[in-house]
């Protein structure tokens, strides 16, 4: 389904055996060191989802080798099997045209919520590429924004994101704000073994 212009969700893309295999991945990435850490925003905020990041480490607001926010360590290194999992993600919502991207797929975040965690309305812009933002869903069901590229309130249109889904956000799309108001606890496949959610986001840094 496309939401928005360059914006497409894609239910179920990852089948039962993926989804498992993914988040046993990131378990072991979210182990230090440059392991899950708080994220802490320059005006004293706390981001409530936690994170641990490949390739390039996200603090507010930039990207660094190391983990300049946490234990200082090197981020770890982004395998080239993701790189590959993004570009068929950008094959398979908006075509083999994007799929062929200048540049590769070299970062990933990857956001773990509890019960309780929520994102607010924001736009990603460190990244020095326009390239596609591909988005991995695992565990508990949440409810993502989906905002306009001018203002971080409506309009809006609110999808609900699902363990195994994709979503990819290219052209106009990708310079959107967008969030995750709530998270549905206890809603996901029981067989997956995980409380809580998990959202991986591929990214091109341009650096
Ligand atoms: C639209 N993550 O990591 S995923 C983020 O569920 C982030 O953890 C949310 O927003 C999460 O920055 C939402 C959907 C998403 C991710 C990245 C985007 C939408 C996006 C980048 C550009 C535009
Ligand atoms: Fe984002």
């Amino acid at each position: 389904t496309e939401v928005s212009p360059g914006a497409v969700h894609l239910p179920d893309w990852l089948d039962a055996p993926a989804q498992r295999e993914l988040l046993e991945a990131c378990r072991a990435w979210a182990r230090p060191p440059a392991g899950l850490r708080t994220v802490r925003t320059p005006g004293g905020g706390t981001m409530t989802a936690r994170q641990v990041c490949l390739g390039w480490h996200w603090y507010p607001y930039a990207y660094a080798r190391t983990v300049v926010d946490g234990d200082g360590t090197p981020v770890k290194p982004f395998p080239e099997w993701l790189g590959e999992l993004g570009r068929r993600a950008v094959r398979d919502t908006l075509g083999e045209p994007w799929a062929a991207p200048s540049a590769a797929y070299d970062i990933a975040l990857i956001n773990f919520y509890d019960a309780d965690a929520r994102m607010g309305m924001h736009r990603d812009s460190d990244e020095k590429s326009d390239a596609p933002v591909v988005s991995l869903s695992l565990g508990d069901t949440c409810v993502f924004r989906f905002g306009n590229t001018e203002t971080r309130t409506r309009p809006y249109t609110d999808v609900e994101l699902r363990s195994g889904d994709l979503f990819v956000f290219g052209g106009p799309s990708r310079l959107a704000y967008h969030g995750v108001p709530k998270v549905q606890p206890g809603t996901a496949p029981p067989e997956l073994g995980l409380t809580g959610r998990l959202n991986l986001t591929l990214r091109v840094s341009g650096l």
